[in-house]
């Protein structure tokens, strides 16, 4: 009566319906009936709200439990057997002293709901690289998000056959209905939330929360911090970076992946339309690529996801117009405010201010309530909608082989110290940029280096084992034979002036940027040594039209020397902090940058 004879699958669902004892099961089959039907259930739910047919058409809006808005990185638990394995950038926990606990949470949690079988795969399914996923989960949303993010449905029952392997993923949101316990729009369980990580056993186990990674296994939690793990075991790389296709002027063609903290421009440099002529830029991805060496010895990068999970915020016709197409229809989006005529609305959305709208708690305000406030839509309200919804998808963004990467490119938010862009001098050199990369999280006084939040690789919420052993799995690649490995580069689009202005112009103008990046691969372009490898030369980037003037251009592509010694001082007691597991090479390259004025 089930539409899988997967025995694994089988009696694990029986084992969850026992200890959660929803009153039914549902096999999801990945169908647009079945994504009509459960919106519709949603809507009735007041889950979601139907936006305008006219303005939105095919879209939503869900408003979530205030006090759920976000992953959650202190609810955030790797347990693998030893302590020293999770290293110290990760919450751990005793896998079994977790169970424990979890179970006792798990216990009856999904009384009065249905329990979602959702089957679902990681990349192109005949991928060599692609990984499955069965989530079971209580939550309706949860399922019409993973319909969007991922390859979900029967055909991956299919695939999974009888004795297929899967990452075990169970969710609840914690709010059983118990003895008539009236159900809400968006119910979860905020004060108990745990998502918690089982890389020994290859099993995820979230509850409490109904928002994005804590609630989309898929996402965060198997596509980066198990698949981390998993990929260092089996030699290949589970990364947060995005995924970029550049065609040049000359038409040579690139692939660009890069890692960038939150709140860096990650989205928009993946979907950026460039300001050069005849440069032509397309996303593959933008959050995780799954990287392995190809049989020719070159890396290539493949996206495991199928949807975009948004920041709102920030994003408009300015910043990001593909991104603005592909969630003009068939979007859900949560948490935004919304404008009486029932369309989305957000701070920066600046070309449509409405008189009145509707924020995200569900309260109407009036222009002159909302106008110079910043609160109708929550800084972290998303929209999750189809990648194939964006204009300039490259037509190889699911070639089930991956790409193969020219470059990878790391950056922070700096005001000061990093230049523009910078190419690493080696592997190791590369390495060590990326393991030190930092973003500001108090804007930098003039003089000093302000709060930094290093987080290397971009991967500080979402490496699933010891950051220092991730670093070492990073080096090796370079000892493999006949590797050619991809050039690496650092780059800053967010230094200020002494008067506190951004001095480059970002968005479209990054081309730029990329520009002297292809100059490099190709050789046309020599660059200057510097203490973070090497940085254009004035004379060969391209700032036509730009009306910079030599000095800014000067002070933009060369680091600040008098905060380096600070900067080096940091990073020391970064490593010092890391441990004796950091390798030696990279405590050379700390030697060298110290050095370097
Ligand atoms: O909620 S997600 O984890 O998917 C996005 C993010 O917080 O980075
Ligand atoms: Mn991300």
């Amino acid at each position: 009566m089930y539409p899988t004879n997967n025995k694994k699958l089988l009696d694990w669902v029986v084992e969850v319906a026992k200890l959660c004892q929803p009153r039914s099961i549902y096999f999801c089959d990945g169908s647009s009936e079945e994504f009509d039907s459960l919106t519709r259930l949603l809507v009735e739910k007041g889950t979601l709200e139907k936006l305008s047919q006219n303005k939105r058409p095919n879209s939503f809006l869900a408003r979530s439990n205030p006090a759920d808005t976000a992953r959650v990185e202190d609810r955030t638990f790797v347990c693998c057997d030893l302590k020293d394995h999770a290293g110290p950038t990760n919450n751990w926990v005793d896998p079994i002293e977790m169970k424990e606990t979890m179970t006792e949470l798990f216990s009856s949690c999904m009384e009065g709901r249905t329990l979602y079988v959702i089957p679902f795969v990681m990349g192109p399914i005949e991928s060599p690289l692609a990984r499955f996923g069965v989530q079971l989960s209580d939550s309706p949303y949860v399922v019409v998000n993973m319909a969007i993010m991922t390859r979900m449905g029967s055909s991956v029952l299919d695939a999974l056959g009888k004795d297929g392997e899967f990452t075990h993923c169970l969710h609840s949101v914690g709010y059983p209905l118990k003895n008539g316990k009236k159900d809400v729009s968006w119910p979860c369980d905020p004060a108990h939330i745990y998502v918690s990580h089982f890389p020994d056993s290859d099993e995820i186990w979230s509850y409490g929360s109904g928002y994005g990674g804590n609630a989309l296994l898929g996402k965060k939690c198997m596509a980066l911090r198990i698949a981390s793990t998993i990929a260092r075991r089996q030699g290949w790389f589970a990364e947060h970076m995005l995924l970029m296709k550049v065609t040049s002027p000359k038409n040579e063609v690139h692939y660009i992946a890069g890692a960038f903290p939150s709140a860096c421009g990650k989205t928009n440099l993946a979907m950026m339309t460039p300001s050069l002529p005849n440069w032509k830029v397309e996303t593959l991805g933008d959050d995780i690529c799954w990287i392995r060496v190809g049989k020719d010895g070159r890396l290539y990068a493949m996206n495991p996801e199928t949807g975009l999970f948004g920041v709102a915020a920030g994003t408009n016709y300015r910043t990001n117009s593909n991104a603005m197409s592909a969630i003009a229809h068939g979007t859900i989006f949560t948490n935004t405010a919304r404008t009486k005529e029932g369309d989305v609305w957000w701070e920066t959305l600046v070309e449509q201010s409405p008189d009145n709208i509707i924020d995200w708690h569900g309260v109407g305000l009036e222009a002159s309530d909302y106008k110079g406030l910043t609160s109708a839509s929550h800084a972290n309200a998303r929209f999750t909608t189809r990648i194939d919804q964006l204009p300039n998808l490259a037509p190889e963004w699911d070639d089930p082989e991956g790409v193969p990467l020219s470059a990878i490119i790391f950056g922070g938010r700096r005001s000061n110290l990093v230049p523009l862009v910078s190419e690493a001098t080696s592997w190791s050199h590369g390495v060590f940029l990326g393991a030190t990369m930092a973003s500001e999280t108090t804007a930098a006084a003039t003089g000093t280096l302000g709060e930094l939040r290093r987080d290397p690789f971009a991967m500080l919420p979402f490496c699933g084992y010891h950051i220092a052993d991730y670093f070492s799995h990073w080096l090796d690649l370079q000892n493999l034979d006949g590797v050619q490995l991809p050039k690496m580069f650092l780059v800053n689009w967010f230094r200020k002036g002494s008067d506190g202005k951004f001095l480059w112009p970002g968005f479209s103008e990054n081309i730029r940027v990329i520009e002297w990046i292809v100059d490099r691969i190709s050789g046309r372009a020599t660059g200057l040594d510097c203490a973070y490898g090497l940085a254009p030369k004035a004379s060969e980037f391209n700032v036509g039209g730009l009306g910079l003037d030599d000095e800014t251009l000067e002070t933009l592509l060369a680091p600040e020397e008098s905060l380096i010694l600070e900067e080096a001082a940091q990073i020391d007691r970064y490593f010092g902090w890391l441990g004796d597991r950091v390798p030696q090479s990279l405590r050379d390259q700390l030697d060298i940058f110290a050095r370097k004025i």
